[in-house]
Parts: C-alpha cells; structure tokens; sequence
C-alpha cells in the first residue's frame, strides 16, 4: 500500500512539474519519499530539480540519502549480489553504471566533464600581455541568477580585455547564458544587452531598485556598470 501511495504522489509530482508548479511539484515528491522510503523515482526527481536551480546541497543530500539510506526491499530484488552493510546496498539495480562506478571508486559522487554538452563555449582571457599585470593574475568570479524570470537559474560570466601590450582581432567580451533546463544552456548575451568588453574581475546580482526583477552589477577595472 505505501508503494502504491508514493507512486500516486511521484505522478502527482510529474503533474505539477508539467503545469510548471514547482514547489508542489518538490512537496510530492518529498510525501512520496518519506511515505516509501524505498521509492527511487522521487529521490531521483527531487535529485533533478534541485540540480536544474542551482541547489547543490540539497541535491546531493537527496542522492546520498537514496544510495545510502534507502531500506532495502521488501522483494529483495535490489539487494541482489550485496551484502549486508554495503553502503550500495538495495541501490544497483536503481542506478546502473553509475552505481558501477561509484562501488569501484568507493566515492559516492562521480564527476563527469559535460562542459561541450551544455552549450557553453565560454572562454576566459586574462588580456595576456606578458607584462604581468596584477589583475592577469586573479581571474574572475561569476553570477548565477535568474535573469528572465523563468524559475532556472542563468549564468553571466565576466570576461578579461586586451591589456596594454596586447593586441587582439577581436576582443573577448563577457556572456549570458540562459538556462534552457536538464543542464543545456544558450548564449543569450547580445539580446540581453550585456555584451560589455570591459575588464571584468566579478560580477553579482540583486533587485537594488525592488521592482522585482534582478539588476547586475559588474566589477570591471576602472568603471563599474549596473
Ligand atoms: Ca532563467
Ligand atoms: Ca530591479
């Protein structure tokens, strides 16, 4: 009974993910995991949504809870090839080559380069003179918010400039990328108006003038702009 109640929660979840009610969409999926558990499809939609917005802490607190602290089941199914007081136990069947992976290594978090998968192709001048300026050497920060609004959360990275010294065909400019969600992202700089050439250092975001919508702030060297 409670498997099948979890399973009616989930769906309720895929509903309100659907409709774009997100906190309902979490709320379900969260009655589903503590109603069973055992129920790897709201930990691993719950483990998404976080991921989409941003929500490290949470995200990997919902996997580590679904590899590690998911009873095992009643069927015994997953349990198959374990032993007891396996940290994978009841999770192999649940998450395939990762949890392959992950019980070689013993590291219950894998990490893989999905840089070229996101769309972004964003790359970092430091103006490279060979002068050495100071700011050559600290690089940038960069912002993550949610630029238009959509509930996903975007990413401005501020960029260097040609330093004295340096000569360039074109110069590097910094870039907005929209969050188009399930980790794919698209340069939205030039429509946003954003495409600033200054030197970039970091940048940050926030509704200074409170009309709801967020403003940004780059730290350029010499003029700042908001
Ligand atoms: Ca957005
Ligand atoms: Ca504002």
């Amino acid at each position: 009974m409670r498997r099948l109640v979890a399973a009616w929660y989930c769906e309720a979840g895929r509903v309100y993910l659907r409709e774009g009610d997100l906190r309902e969409a979490e709320a379900h999926w969260l009655r589903a995991a503590a109603t069973n558990p055992a129920d790897t499809e709201s930990r691993r939609a719950l483990a998404d949504l976080y991921q989409r917005h941003g929500k490290i802490q949470e995200a990997a607190e919902v996997a580590t809870e679904f590899r590690y602290g998911a009873p095992p089941a009643k069927t015994g199914r997953a349990d198959a090839g374990t032993a007891p007081g396996d940290p994978h136990r009841g999770t192999a069947a649940a998450v395939g080559p990762a949890a392959a992976r992950s019980k070689r290594s013993g590291c219950p978090i894998q990490l893989h380069e999905v840089t070229e998968e996101t769309g972004i192709s964003f790359a970092h001048s430091d103006g490279s003179s060979g002068r050495h300026y100071i700011v050559e050497t600290v690089s940038t920060g960069l912002a993550t918010f949610d630029y238009d609004g959509d509930g996903l959360v975007d990413i401005y990275f501020p960029n260097g400039a040609p330093l004295p010294g340096t000569r360039v065909e074109k110069p590097p400019r910094h870039a907005l990328y929209k969050n188009l969600g399930n980790w794919r992202f698209q340069d939205v700089t030039l429509e946003a108006g954003v495409a600033c050439t200054g030197y970039g250092l970091g940048a940050t975001a926030g509704d200074y003038n409170n009309d709801g919508h967020p403003d940004l702030y780059v730290s350029n060297v010499g003029p700042k702009i908001l």
